[in-house]
């Protein structure tokens, strides 16, 4: 296939209604096409010389693997995860994902300010179907705030399919009233009788709902999926002989990101937070 080398609206990428009332509605959306091959290479490169743990050591939990326990070895890792790379390499920041997201945040949320609140990295080795991102819904993780409006984008640095384990959604649960219950995750069955603690590996499992409808989003190098904060996703394994790496970055209103930051939560997992004293800020 012929590497993609035009976007629709060139920086200024171009939303139709359908696509945004999709986003409103179902809680996520697919764009294809959105960054060149040429722009793409750009980001390769610093993807990976952090998935590569070359930035561990000043990075502490911020480096870690989410489908297992903090303080795995490096060797063991399956779903390599790097936070906030631009925090660690600040020449990285306004890259060209980044501004490209930007506009379109503005163009989903027209009511508030949408600002960049977290980045990350993530890289399921190949061959390891333990790769699982757990399904949760991303406010499961924050602090509650009045304001939640989120738009969270995942650029494909490489294709990504049900085999390497492409990002799946529940279309739809993002209108439910209620918040799913999440849990630290259990790594075996002795820990699932003891208490465990969301500092012991960060992540947070929900249980599904037998009416659960999983749709699956294969996307292509290039290509990026947008969902929101209250959308039950999550991600299998890598059954594959071929890396899936994928760049997310969130928005979000810029008043909840003040409201985070005055209790110290950065989205790094090096953040001190009492997750037993806060409940809403
Ligand atoms: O892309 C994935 O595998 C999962 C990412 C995710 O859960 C998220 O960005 O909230």
């Amino acid at each position: 296939m012929e590497p993609n080398n035009k976007r629709r609206g060139g920086l200024n990428f171009f939303l139709t209604k359908e696509e945004i009332n999709q986003f409103n509605n179902q809680g996520y959306l697919v764009l294809k096409n959105v960054l060149t091959e040429e722009e793409m290479l750009t980001i390769d490169p610093v993807f990976d010389h952090f998935i590569s743990g070359k930035e561990q050591k000043k990075m502490k939990k911020d480096f870690c693997d989410m489908s297992q326990p903090y303080g795995t070895p490096f060797e063991k890792f399956q779903l390599v995860n790097a936070m906030l790379p631009g925090k660690y390499m600040p020449s990285f920041k306004e890259n060209i994902f980044f501004k490209i997201a930007k506009n379109i945040s503005k163009k989903l949320y027209s009511s508030g300010i949408p600002e960049m609140d977290y980045e990350q990295f993530l890289a399921k080795k190949p061959s390891k179907k333990e790769a699982e991102f757990s399904m949760h819904q991303d406010l499961g993780y924050w602090p509650k705030t009045k304001n939640t409006w989120t738009a969270t984008f995942s650029l494909a640095l490489s294709d990504a399919e049900i085999i390497n384990g492409c990002l799946h959604v529940i279309p739809g649960s993002n209108n439910e009233k209620k918040l799913r219950e999440h849990k630290p995750k259990s790594y075996s069955e002795t820990e699932k009788e003891s208490n465990e603690k969301r500092d012991d590996s960060h992540t947070l499992v929900i249980e599904s709902n037998p009416n659960d409808k999983l749709v699956y989003l294969p996307v292509k190098r290039g290509d990026i999926t947008i969902h929101d904060e209250r959308i039950v996703h999550g991600s299998g394994g890598n059954n594959s002989d071929k890396w899936r790496k994928t760049y997310i970055i969130a928005f979000r209103d810029s008043e909840t990101i003040k409201k985070e930051r005055e209790i110290g939560f950065t989205h790094s997992h090096n953040d001190q937070v009492d997750w037993e004293k806060i409940i809403s800020i």
